[in-house]
């Protein structure tokens, strides 16, 4: 695992590990706690590579400083584990043995904790901090394996709870934490159907989109905008590719089961690694397409309101040239230019709808002949 502080964890699984190792960029080793051989941690970073919060089997979360020195330990009453740390820091969510969901802050002070009757599987805080997903799961007979969606808000009210059937594939929020893409099953005939189920935050179900028979789900992945939605699934292995509305757009077969997929930052290229050692790289050009389009909208827009909007088409028709010329990280960076400049034709950071000179910076305007400054 690779923090954006270049620090290294080793461990014998991404999360779930007997044996944490810290290691700078030069590689050299930082901290390693000490821990009997068969000793089971969770752990996870803080998103700054500030810390880590782990989980031990005396029960207790620590917060551990990034040269190891604890900053906090907390002790529930049963082992916890599956730690989620919200994106800034806030919150640590941990999930308990005995099927309970516990929220701490920030400084390791418990905040609430919510018994569910199911094991739980997984828990991840929203992006936005706003709400908990938990997916649990029946482990007695005859409800063996059957799956269960919790979201609780940050004060541990539970607002909504689903069950997408029988499955144990993860659970996956889109980056603005607005849809909660799950895999789920149905019964069709004497077989299970395996699906990717789509939720809004206030539980929605949004649609379902069954996957091709005898294959089973891997992984999904989210684009940044929340716009696609690609899957991978194993036994013969393909890589679908699902607009928000649920609308297979493309899908390929790989030679192997894929194991994990994701989706560039710019959310144009989608990268899937199988089973076989293989990786497939993908790249999507209408999704950028589709922006280039919404780009030349808002410069219809806004010269249509007198603005003079000459620079912004001429970024744009960049953008076009690099779109054609298939550099598409390019296309996309003169794109968001042109888009900036569309909206604020002089550049000075007011829109033009509020900026009372739009075609002169802000900051030059000339008043008989003396200059004034005025933001
Ligand atoms: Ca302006
Ligand atoms: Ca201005």
């Amino acid at each position: 695992m690779v923090t954006s502080r270049n620090i290294y964890i080793s461990g014998s699984d991404e999360y779930h590990v007997n044996e944490v190792i810290l290691f700078n960029r030069e590689g050299e080793l930082i901290w390693s706690p000490e821990m009997d051989e068969d000793r089971d941690v969770w752990f996870r970073m803080f998103d700054d590579g500030s810390s880590i919060a782990t989980g031990f089997d005396d029960n207790s979360v620590r917060r551990f400083d990034q040269n190891g020195n604890l900053l906090w330990s907390y002790t529930a009453d049963s082992k916890l584990g599956g730690i989620s740390i919200s994106a800034d820091g806030s919150y640590i969510a941990a999930q308990s043995e005995n099927e309970e969901v516990y929220l701490l802050n920030r400084e390791g002070d418990f905040l609430w904790s919510y018994g569910l009757d199911n094991e739980i599987r997984e828990l991840q805080i929203s992006p936005d901090d706003s709400y908990i997903i938990v997916s649990s799961g029946d482990i007695s007979p005859p409800r063996y394996g059957y799956k269960t969606l919790s979201l609780f808000d940050q004060t541990g009210e539970l607002l909504w709870s689903y069950e997408p059937g029988y499955g144990f594939a993860d659970v996956f929020l889109s980056p603005d934490g607005s849809y909660i893409a799950v895999e789920s099953y149905s019964h069709v005939d004497e077989s299970l159907a395996h699906e990717i189920s789509l939720f809004n935050y206030k539980g929605e179900l949004l649609w379902k989109y069954e996957i091709e028979e005898g294959e089973h789900i891997r992984d999904i992945a989210v684009s940044p905008d929340s716009s696609f939605i690609a899957v991978g699934s194993g036994w013969g292995g393909t890589v679908y590719f699902l607009n928000r509305e649920g609308r297979l757009l493309w899908s390929h077969d790989t030679a192997s089961a894929v194991q994990g997929i994701s989706f560039s930052p710019g959310g144009y290229y989608i990268v899937a690694h199988c089973w076989d050692g293989e990786v497939y790289f993908f790249v999507y050009p209408p999704a950028l397409q589709n922006s280039l389009g919404e780009v030349e909208n808002l410069i219809i827009l806004e010269e249509a309101k007198g603005f003079n909007v000459a620079k912004a088409e001429r970024l744009l028709t960049q953008a076009k040239e690099a779109f054609e010329a298939r550099d598409y990280q390019i296309s996309r960076k003169l794109k968001l230019e042109a888009g900036q400049l569309a909206l604020d034709i002089d550049e000075d950071g007011v829109p033009n709808i509020d900026d009372f000179a739009p075609g002169v910076n802000n900051r030059y305007i000339y008043l008989g002949g003396s200059v004034c400054l005025a933001i």
